[in-house]
């Protein structure tokens, strides 16, 4: 692939001081595999299989606890404790010395079934007056269909936590009979309105939903802390249209976080055979699903028409082929790695590893795997957070799942 930018040029210059070896191969990318679209060609230059830059810092991977069967998400509490979901239908509380509290009851009941169960969790903004929690799940229904829902409560925090005046405040529509895609992220942004990024359930009856205005599959929806709707979200008054929705045409997204530059919300999401993309999630558009994508159908053959642009669909900023399979994201901004500010870690569910990404703008400049070796095996990762003291943290899937930390060389 033959890509000129000036943005390779900034990236050329960093690696011929870090690396000989890439300098000399700079279009390389950090994935030796042969595309699985071979034929398919970027929008723009940088879009995929950006030069490698191994960014050289020293760290060592701590385990904060084992033990946690299949974790999905993390909080962490002003003291430092962290809130843990495992997708089997727990919450708990890692507490500072790394002991594992008791499951906290009170939460509604969740479909663990394939993808299923207790998903993400978040603090309310004003969680050190108000003491609520935020928590995603896929929520079962008794006709055999289920949904993505969000809740929340007041954590009681003891010996025995649990949460108080729970209150389901959405509940995606329609439900189907599926246990794939509930994509589930939770983010606040700036201005106090929740975020949550979705999927279209899988299944060929909702991935056809994924840009219609009708409902919520395959969408972004920004909703308020108590379940009603802002009145400037973009179709808010739009007839037939769900007021909900921020930004449609997504597959599944199990990733997503305020860029600290922008304010806006950047997401990964899963892609079929060669299309996992990031995006930045903007107010009323759509990012294509299913009508262009990258990569092909899992069982083959190409996705739909195999167009990978149309006018008024979003390109994204970035795409993936192979995939990594992309879960948790966060960008950088803590003091204990300095090289790493700025920097987007996005963590890999299939690829066994934790991608970081230079951005510039609106744009990826280089890449670089890390964890590729973690023992005792390769393992999943679920997702990543940054510590309040600087350190990133990990959950890696698994039914035996670890919470990892990476700090400085030397400073555990
Ligand atoms: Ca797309």
């Amino acid at each position: 692939m033959k890509i000129k930018t000036p943005f390779i040029a900034i990236a050329l210059s960093i690696c011929t001081t870090a690396s000989a070896q890439t300098a000399s191969s700079p279009q390389r990318g950090v994935d030796p595999r042969p595309p699985n679209a071979p034929n398919q060609k970027p929008a723009f230059a940088g879009q995929t299989r950006a030069p490698e830059r191994k960014s050289g810092v020293a760290f060592d991977v701590v385990t904060v606890v084992a033990g946690l069967q299949n974790p999905w998400g993390m909080a962490f509490l002003p003291d430092k404790r962290i809130l843990v979901t495992e997708r089997a239908g727990r919450l708990r509380i890692v507490g500072l010395d790394g002991t594992l509290s008791p499951a906290v009851t009170g939460l509604p009941a969740t479909d663990p079934r394939g993808q299923g169960g207790l998903l993400d969790v978040a603090l309310d903004p004003a969680y050190a007056t108000s003491k609520l929690i935020y928590w995603s799940y896929a929520e079962p229904r008794d006709d055999g269909t289920n949904n993505t829902a969000v809740a929340r409560g007041r954590l009681v925090d003891g010996a025995e936590p649990r949460v108080e005046d729970v209150q389901v405040i959405f509940h995606q529509v329609p439900s189907l009979k599926s246990t794939m895609h509930y994509g589930s992220r939770l983010v606040f942004g700036r201005d106090g309105t929740l975020f949550i990024t979705l999927g279209e359930r899988s299944i060929t009856e909702g991935r056809m939903q994924a840009q219609r205005l009708d409902g919520l599959l395959g969408k972004i929806v920004r909703i308020n802390p108590d379940g009603t709707n802002p009145k400037d979200n973009p179709f808010v008054g739009k007839e037939g249209a769900r007021p909900e929705i921020w930004s449609i045409g997504h597959r599944n997204i199990q990733a997503a976080t305020l860029n600290p530059a922008t304010g806006e919300l950047w997401e990964v999401e899963m892609g079929t055979k060669g299309g996992d993309e990031i995006n930045i999630a903007r107010k009323g558009k759509d990012y294509g699903w299913p009508t262009i994508a990258y990569g092909t159908e899992y069982q083959g053959g190409p996705i739909t028409g195999g167009i990978t642009a149309k006018d008024g669909m979003e390109q994204p900023v970035y795409y993936w082929d192979p995939v990594i399979a992309p879960s948790g994201m966060v960008f950088y901004t803590g003091d204990l790695f300095p090289a790493w500010k700025g920097n987007l870690f996005i963590g890999g569910l299939g690829s066994t590893n934790l991608v970081r990404l230079t951005v510039k703008g609106d744009r990826i400049v280089d890449e670089e795997r890390l964890l590729t070796d973690l023992t005792p095996k390769r393992e999943r990762i679920r997702d990543v957070r940054q510590g309040p003291e600087g350190a990133l943290y990990l959950l890696t899937d698994d039914a035996a799942g670890r919470m990892l930390k990476l700090v400085p060389k030397g400073q555990r």
